[in-house]
């Protein structure tokens, strides 16, 4: 859809991610106002009826009469002098890609200061999300720590409780993962069928980064832990938000746990737990406690505030579950997605992201006819296990309704459920772990529109 975004007369409609700030907030408010594409069984049933034949338009780009002078002339960047180097300061996007940002939730109560940001996943390409980009979620804010200040303990059943400066960690072997973080409460709103309208709101409170650290196994040993025994580590954060939370140690001794300090090349960032932060691949983002300041081991779970109160899946039976960590495999395109616009019929690479907090994503299907038929999509590499892992597939669309569908599956042979299947389990009034199949419809206009399929 990008390239076609040019005005020479034909285009008027662009996806969100050319959209100018007053067409972001149309597109929120129409959310708000609940002209919300909410379909169920009639639109199955009508596309059911249309034995769609696949036209072939290509939507071949008619030149403007006369031709197009971005082409015919030569701009004056072709003939004048361009800027020079940079000398100080930190290099930022084009100012033509200001539009991407983090943004509020517009399904959530708008507060001055606002505890969650999403990364706008429908303007991302492959699995790496832009440090200034990744979504935050601060119980308490956020704080700019002078590292040279910040102490990380660890005590508990430990030989010699030990205090580690940011030196110290850092002169220790390090190792460089890909993984994703999930916030439990990504997609949460949809549970409730809230349908905010695009992607970013939907499933934007994952990203997924290059993280450098210390294995927290590492530091236990120096520390002289007691693996025997101690079952469970507390990890505690160093902001006011009182954020502690119990890891199961058989994580730890995997190796996989790290107290990092770098995310994509550089330090953290300090939305992101600067100067460290606990990585628990796969784990919901909760464990990924920032600021880390204290690790305890322990010989059972802490049930701590964010364990005892929040972060539980309330069940169909009344009951809670607890210690639901993990992030189960997910999917979901990306473009064409909610908020976008297809220009005319004809060719578009669908693509997406899926993930799975078990290991590596085995296989993502893609159907355009709200889940009747499926293909399986090309995954491109890196396939890393927990985290993000892009697939594209191609696609020409005869500018009929089509209802758009992703459908993972890990290695693990575990299928990403849809609605109906994670309901019947789960019930209809959780908040965290919705890992159901996302449905996006494309109407004949070619807006595109979240909805749900019953
Ligand atoms: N110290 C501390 N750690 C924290 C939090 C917090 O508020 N304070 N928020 C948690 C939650 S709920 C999530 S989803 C992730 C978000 O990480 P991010 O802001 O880097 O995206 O951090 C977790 N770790
Ligand atoms: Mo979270």
């Amino acid at each position: 859809m990008k390239p076609m975004q040019h005005d020479s007369g034909r285009v008027q409609k662009a996806p969100e991610n050319f959209l100018d700030p007053q067409g972001i907030q149309k597109v929120i408010a129409e959310a708000k106002s609940g002209r919300r594409g909410f379909i169920r069984h009639a639109f199955a049933a009508a596309a059911a009826g249309v034995a769609a034949p696949v036209a072939m338009a290509q939507g071949n780009p008619v030149p403007p009469a006369g031709g197009d002078p971005y082409i015919l002339q030569l701009p004056e960047h072709a003939t004048g002098l361009g800027q020079g180097v940079a000398t100080e300061g930190y290099g930022k996007p084009s100012k033509f890609e200001s539009n991407i940002q983090r943004r509020q939730s517009p399904g959530l109560t708008q507060t001055s200061q606002a505890s969650v940001s999403f990364a706008p996943l429908q303007s991302l390409f492959g699995i790496v999300t832009p440090s200034g980009l990744h979504f935050e979620r601060h119980h308490q804010g956020w704080w700019d720590i002078d590292p040279s200040k910040h102490r990380f303990m660890i005590n508990g059943m430990v030989k010699t409780p030990k205090v580690f400066t940011m030196d110290e960690i850092m002169r220790l072997p390090s190792v460089s993962r890909f993984h994703f973080i999930e916030c439990g409460a990504n997609t949460a709103v949809e549970w409730g069928n809230v349908a905010v309208p695009t992607v970013q709101y939907t499933h934007g409170m994952i990203s997924c980064s290059e993280f450098t650290g210390v294995p927290l196994i590492t530091l236990l040993e120096i520390a002289g832990a007691d693996l025997k025994n101690g079952k469970f580590v507390l990890a505690e954060g160093g902001d006011g938000s009182s954020m502690t939370r119990t890891i199961p140690m058989s994580l730890i001794t995997s190796g996989e746990v790290l107290v990092a300090y770098g995310q994509n090349g550089e330090m953290l960032r300090p939305e992101n737990g600067y100067p460290l932060r606990l990585v628990v691949p796969g784990i919901q983002g909760v464990s990924w406690v920032k600021y880390l300041r204290r690790v305890e081991v322990g010989d059972m779970p802490y049930a701590a505030k964010d364990e005892a109160v929040h972060y539980m899946d309330l069940m169909p039976d009344g009951t809670h579950r607890q210690y639901t960590n993990i992030q189960e495999c997910k999917s979901v395109v990306t473009t064409p997605s909610g908020g976008q616009v297809l220009l005319d019929k004809g060719f578009y690479n669908v693509t997406g992201l899926a993930w799975s907090g078990k290991g590596k994503i085995k296989r993502v299907d893609v159907s355009v006819d709200g889940g009747r038929n499926w293909r399986t999509a090309r995954l491109e590499t890196p396939v890393l296990s927990k985290a993000l892992t892009r697939f594209n597939i191609d696609w020409i669309w005869d500018g009929r309704p089509a209802i758009l569908q992703s459908r993972a599956m890990d290695e693990t042979g575990y299928v990403q459920p849809t609605y109906k299947q994670l309901r019947a389990v789960r019930g209809t009034r959780s908040i965290y772990h919705n890992n159901a199949i996302q449905s996006w419809l494309i109407q004949e206009n070619g807006e595109v529109k979240n909805v749900q399929l019953s």
